[in-house]
């Protein structure tokens, strides 16, 4: 793990009642959040959403390849054994990446990362909720089949593979068909759905998903390209 300064998990007693110090007060907190991500991985939504809340957090790349998120102080921190996880300064890990777009939208409202009406913003979970629930598990059944069935079982692992344009491919045709993407995920405004419709988009090749079966989403990610926020997380992430 690279850029090892955070003091892992040391948010996670500071809020018990059985911590041996008492909490530091609102203005005493530092206002350092730490965020732990792999490159080419779905925290690549989380990072651009922390840049566009005006947020620079210190860095801590994993290798997934190396296992290092299944490791030490970092399978403390998040036991789920994925990525990403953010360490807030209120002293709370936080993982699933539509709660961190969700907190980031809500601890950082001049973003304008999400609206500010109720169903408006339920519209918004939706497609986060569908993007993470539906197409990311659809397409870890490309890489991860033995989440689900026993790795010795070459033939079910194929099935799953096999499975993987088919069901990615629906999941885009559905966000294709729905949402505006106009030029925003939702229409007119940017939200926390644009980088995350972002990162996963960059895998429909990788999975299989024919070329030019959603120009819609295509043309998004063209778009998305071009934002300086997105481009400075590409290069921090590739560095
Ligand atoms: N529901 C989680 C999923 C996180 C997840 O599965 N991350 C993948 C990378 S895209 C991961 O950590 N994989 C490591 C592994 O499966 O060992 C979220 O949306 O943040």
């Amino acid at each position: 793990m690279r850029a090892g300064r955070a003091r892992l998990g040391y948010g996670r007693g500071t809020t018990s009642v059985a911590a041996p110090f008492a909490a530091p007060s609102e203005k005493d907190r530092p206002e350092m959040f730490e965020f732990y991500y792999a490159p080419e991985t779905i925290s690549l939504a989380s990072h651009i959403a922390l840049l566009d809340a005006g947020v620079e957090p210190r860095l801590h790349r994993l290798d997934i390849a190396a296992a290092e998120h299944q490791q030490g102080d970092y399978a403390r921190l998040n036991p789920k054994l994925r990525v990403p996880t953010l360490v807030t300064p209120e002293g709370g890990a936080l993982t699933e990446t539509p709660a961190i777009l969700a907190y980031l939208a809500q601890r950082f409202p001049a973003a304008g990362l999400a609206p500010r009406d109720p169903f408006a913003f339920a519209k918004l979970q939706e497609f986060a909720s569908y993007v993470a629930s539906t197409l990311h598990v659809a397409h870890a059944h490309r890489m991860r089949g033995h989440r689900w069935v026993d790795p010795a079982n070459a033939q079910a692992i194929a099935a799953m593979q096999a499975k993987v344009p088919e069901s990615v491919g629906a999941a885009f045709a559905y966000i294709e068909e729905t949402y505006q993407l106009a030029p925003f995920v939702m229409g007119e405004s940017y939200s926390f759905a644009d980088p995350y419709l972002f990162t996963v988009s960059r895998w429909l090749k990788g999975d299989g998903v024919p070329a030019g079966a959603a120009p819609k989403v295509e043309a998004h990610r063209a778009m998305m390209l071009e934002r300086p926020n997105v481009q400075a997380v590409l290069a921090a992430q590739a560095g």
